[in-house]
């Protein structure tokens, strides 16, 4: 049937639904584009220590630990950390003229040293160094005259200065490490302090991960006791384990495949170090950074790009010059970005796209070159259309086959993403996918082409994979549409993680006309996929199959992580 074939569905409600914590979210889902500053004394080093040079692709912040730098030697660098030209002004204008709108500060990396005036520690950029000044109050300052969420980054686990802290391991004795001392003695207090004296924070940035979950809830819980509305990255919490905090980071310069149902921020970098190097001038070109940007937020996240200082505190010129550019795109088509949504439609081989309300903003990467721009997949009515730089001109929008075929201009209005404006006339919806076999091949149901109900929701997992998880019980399905062409035999598998409290959970892959049955086994704590047989099912007609998989019972816990399910043919 033509209806049932063509069950629609919205890719974002039940996202939207599942979200109870909209309103602190607000901000960050509508800003989309933030500077990140990778700022202490290891940028003053710039890659080089003692004729030692960071090798290429190498992150130059991370210098005094490749060396194994001495702490009593790193500390007299430090003391020599002077970054005159630091300015803050400049520094905001320039995230302003980008386009950013939140701004997160390296308060305190893994080198220890605090870039703030801290009574804490007098190892900080105020009481160590000739500089005397705090940079984080006056960017704090200058982000609040003008307009920019002020955010700090917080390495809360890694301190290659503190005896007690994390990851120096070439001047202290591991063995003889407390480490939940130094949570109580150093960065605690620290983040407290931040919390404390720099008004109000748009988030507080994490990096490397916490020991233990409970100790990940005690730096939550601090955050939210002093500012209750400080959102928190991903990275508090222990890797490998349920995920924590309002929103998940990448893994650094990671990108997404898509689909995913929680906020989400990719960390990237205009070169390939954080903290500056001279030796690292591979530069992204702005037009990467521009399509970058669309991709992310056509895939509902936020962008985090990130500038490295001098050490006198210049901004590279390079960065600057990329960011002028993209800034210069931004004013004139923040609109298809700011407040936008993920794009319901699959990836387009012209681009990508963004949804506010009933618009949809096509972000033309390759422009068409017989004038007509393809939309496919969409159910709803297209009302009109035009360049997002030309609303006057009203550009045709027709039919063809089902097809939203839009006549456009000869050539592109902007090489790098001429953004056609849509305008429909309700918000979009579009045909759920169905996936085709080829011969002898079989059906990969993974996360990113599933349709998910209930609880169940794709999330990230901190390994730089993706699952389907928290579903708890029978409401709570993924499912797929196939289309199959070769009747036979199929050969079941699934492919998950779980960890030991949730063996046991009983499963079932119901495919129409069968029921597979499973039961969840241990594969270890955090994410250790396995793949598990689950027999044969015969499928006996050609045609369309749904296949849903789901708790069969309400457990009480997530079923499992799960990656995909697998159809093979049965060749023999
Ligand atoms: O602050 C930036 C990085 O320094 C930080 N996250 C971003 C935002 C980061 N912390 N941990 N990691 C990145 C992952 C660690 C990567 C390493 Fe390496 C691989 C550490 C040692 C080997 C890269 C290569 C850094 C030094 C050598």
């Amino acid at each position: 049937m033509r209806t049932r074939r063509f069950a629609f569905f919205l890719l974002l409600s039940s996202l939207l639904a599942a979200q109870s914590s909209g309103d602190r979210m607000a901000w960050f889902q509508h800003d989309k584009l933030g500077m990140f500053i990778h700022f202490g004394p290891y940028s003053a080093l710039a890659g080089e220590w003692n004729g030692h040079r960071t090798p290429p692709g190498d992150e130059a912040e991370w210098i005094m630990q490749r060396f194994n730098i001495p702490a009593p030697q790193y500390r007299e660098l430090a003391r020599r950390f002077n970054p005159v030209q630091f300015n803050a002004e400049t520094y905001v204008a320039l995230a302003k003229a980008a386009g950013m709108k939140y701004l997160v500060i390296t308060a305190k990396h893994h080198d220890g040293f605090a870039m703030y005036h801290s009574a804490v520690s007098k190892y900080n950029i105020y009481d160590w160094t000739p500089f005397h000044r705090d940079p984080v109050k006056e960017l704090a300052d200058a982000c609040a005259r003008a307009g920019i969420r002020f955010c700090v980054y917080y390495s809360h686990r890694e301190d290659w200065d503190d005896p007690d802290g994390y990851g120096n391991n070439w001047d202290y004795d591991r063995s003889k490490k407390n480490f939940g001392r130094y949570l109580e003695a150093k960065s605690k207090p620290q983040l407290r302090e931040l919390l404390t004296n720099y008004g109000p924070l748009g988030l507080v940035w994490f990096d490397r991960g916490m020991d233990t979950p409970a100790h990940a809830q005690e730096f939550v819980d601090l955050v939210h006791s002093l500012q209750p509305k400080c959102l928190i990255n991903g990275r508090v919490g222990n890797y490998g384990r349920e995920l924590m905090g309002d929103y998940q980071d990448m893994n650094d310069n990671g990108m997404p495949t898509g689909g995913l149902q929680e906020y989400w921020e990719t960390p990237q970098t205009l070169n390939t170090t954080w903290g500056f190097s001279k030796f690292d001038q591979q530069w992204k070109p702005a037009g990467v950074v521009i399509q970058r940007l669309v991709e992310i937020v056509s895939k509902g996240g936020n962008y985090l790009l990130n500038i490295g200082p001098t050490g006198d505190g210049t901004i590279p010129p390079a960065s600057v010059a990329v960011l002028q550019k993209v800034g210069e795109w931004m004013k004139a088509n923040h609109e298809s970005i700011y407040g936008t949504s993920a794009c319901p439609l699959p990836d387009s081989p012209w681009g990508r796209c963004t949804v506010h309300d009933s618009t949809l903003y096509l972000h033309v990467f390759s422009w068409p070159s017989d004038g007509v721009l393809r939309v496919t997949g969409l159910r709803t009515e297209a009302k009109s259309a035009n360049l997002l730089t030309d609303p006057s001109r009203k550009l045709k929008v027709g039919l063809d086959h089902g097809v939203v075929a839009i006549a456009v201009p000869q050539r592109s209005c902007d090489a790098i993403d001429c953004v056609v404006v849509l305008q429909l006339v309700a918000t979009p919806k579009v045909e759920e996918p169905i996936l085709t076999q080829g011969s002898d091949s079989g059906f990969d149901l993974d996360y990113l082409k599933a349709t998910t109900s209930g609880k169940a929701v794709k999330r990230f997992n901190r390994d730089g994979r993706f699952h389907i998880s928290k579903w708890t019980g029978p409401e709570d399905q993924v499912s797929w549409r196939l289309l199959v062409s070769q009747t036979g035999r199929y050969r079941v598998s699934i492919r998950y993680s779980a960890p030991a409290a949730w063996a046991g959970g009983g499963f079932e892959i119901d495919l129409g006309t069968r029921k597979v049955d499973g039961t969840v086994q241990v594969t270890g704590e955090g994410y250790q996929y396995r793949v598990f047989d689950l027999g044969m099912v015969e499928l006996s007609k050609v045609g369309e199959y749904v296949v849903r998989v789901r708790p069969t019972k309400e457990l009480g816990h997530p079923l499992m992580y799960l990656e995909s399910v697998r159809l093979e043919p049965n060749i023999n």
